[in-house]
């Protein structure tokens, strides 16, 4: 199996809800290898940057609003076949889906599928895309 990189994103809400040490933990149980980090707080520019495959959608307005509201946490995650299985690990989009253990059933606002505590690159073409925009 190759190894591979992805994106990971902890999101404001779970920032705010002091998880990113638990966040973490699991990543790295999980053997994704965190190679770079950075907390930062995304501008407008950057945000738009970044969920560009999402403008017109009716979620955009509201998801951007989500990501500009505090800080977030963004990792290089670096591991056998990572993407995957990272994105196993975080779960369902929607928290009320994500399965039991996953990091969006345990930190998602159930009540708010935007707030789903973290982000993860969807296929090698995104992973190398979205990395880009964090790490030099
Ligand atoms: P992500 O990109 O954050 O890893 O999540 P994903 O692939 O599971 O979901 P995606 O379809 O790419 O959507 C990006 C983010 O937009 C918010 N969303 N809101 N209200 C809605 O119907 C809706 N749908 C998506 C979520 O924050 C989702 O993670
Ligand atoms: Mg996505």
């Amino acid at each position: 199996m190759a190894i591979e990189k992805t994106l990971s994103i902890i999101k404001p809400n779970a920032v705010k809800q002091k998880h990113v040490g638990e966040i973490i933990s699991m990543l790295e149980q999980n053997n994704l290898r965190i190679s770079q980090m950075r907390m930062l707080q995304l501008d407008n520019v950057q945000a738009k940057m970044f969920y560009q495959e999402h403008i017109g959608k009716s979620f955009f307005d509201e998801l951007l609003n989500f990501m500009l509201s505090g800080e977030i946490v963004v990792l290089k995650l670096e591991g056998e076949n990572a993407i995957a299985r990272y994105r196993e690990l975080m779960g369902a989009t929607n928290p009320c889906d994500a399965k039991e253990g996953s990091i969006r059933e345990k930190f998602g606002d159930k009540t708010d599928l935007t707030q789903n505590a973290v982000h993860g690159s969807d296929s090698k073409e995104s992973a190398k895309r979205e990395l880009a925009l964090f790490f030099k």
